[in-house]
């Protein structure tokens, strides 16, 4: 396994020029800050709140990324958008042809083709839903909007992206770690780390991704990667943010953990064709 499993989020030994931006909540930072830890590299942590926008209003940092989202990395002026980018930057860089991104060319494929599919699937549908659901600053002051996304026009939608995460898992389940501990093998890869925070989130926010018995090798899969990598200080955060947020959507009566099911669909139908 990694070179350490002692955190060390942000601190900086020596002079270190390698700036890491991101925040608490979001899934895609998941990967890039538990590699750096996991490889004890120095960074310095700039934080940011993105429910907050401070992304988003903070002038410098518009200049310096332009897209203005986290993750981002700067390495001393050479700057990298895309948390699989970053993972594949951090790990040619720092451990070079180590499991964790083998220069062998079959190995190597197999990440990256895991890398480019869930960026297209699971990022994809996972980031729509997120948007849909978690994008007010404070939830508990959107009731209206919460509502119409729910019940309005958006629920077709919510549950066509619940509906394709489903196959995705399946997939997962099915193909990636059919016959593998980890997503391409039996080491954790840099396509691990980059799908932790994803599943993470759906698990703790989601009945449906709850994950005890619909996707067995799913489930056993995060429960490794939460020993290996569960005791980061920013893997606690990580949880203890989103669980928070969970229990915020359920006392607010918000089916966040109410299933999406067909027939849940149909009920919305009918209500809405008898008002
Ligand atoms: N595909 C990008 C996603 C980047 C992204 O959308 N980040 C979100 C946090 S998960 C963000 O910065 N949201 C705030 C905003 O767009 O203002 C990646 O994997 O890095």
């Amino acid at each position: 396994m990694g070179t350490g499993n002692k955190p060390h989020l942000g601190r900086c030994v020596m002079s270190c020029e390698l700036d890491f931006y991101w925040t608490i909540s979001s899934p895609s930072c998941q990967g890039p800050i538990l590699f750096l830890q996991q490889n004890n590299i120095s960074f310095n942590a700039k934080k940011f709140d993105v429910r907050t926008q401070e992304n988003r209003l903070n002038e410098a940092y518009g200049l310096l990324n332009p897209n203005r989202t986290v993750p981002f990395l700067n390495d001393a002026g050479f700057t990298v958008i895309e948390s699989n980018s970053i993972l594949r930057y951090l790990a040619e860089k720092y451990t070079s042809d180590s499991y964790w991104y083998p220069r062998e060319i079959h190995s190597r494929s197999r990440i990256d083709q895991f890398l480019d599919w869930m960026n297209n699937n699971t990022r994809k549908s996972f980031q729509e839903l997120v948007h849909l659901f978690f994008s007010w600053p404070d939830p508990m002051k959107r009731p209206k909007v919460i509502e119409d996304s729910v019940f309005g026009c958006e629920a077709d939608w919510a549950f066509r992206l619940v509906s394709g995460l489903d196959a995705q898992y399946k997939f997962i389940e099915n193909h990636w770690l059919n016959r593998n501990s980890y997503i391409t093998g039996h080491y954790p890869t840099i396509a691990d780390l980059a799908l932790w925070g994803d599943v993470k989130f759906l698990q703790i926010t989601f009945e449906e991704f709850k994950l005890n018995t619909r996707f067995p090798q799913v489930k056993k899969w995060i429960d490794r990667m939460d020993c290996l990598f569960g005791h980061y200080e920013s893997s606690k955060q990580f949880v203890s943010v989103l669980s928070v947020m969970a229990q915020q959507f359920q006392l607010f009566g918000f089916p966040m953990t109410r299933s999406f099911k067909p027939e849940y669909d149909s009920d919305i139908r009918m209500d809405r064709q008898r008002s």
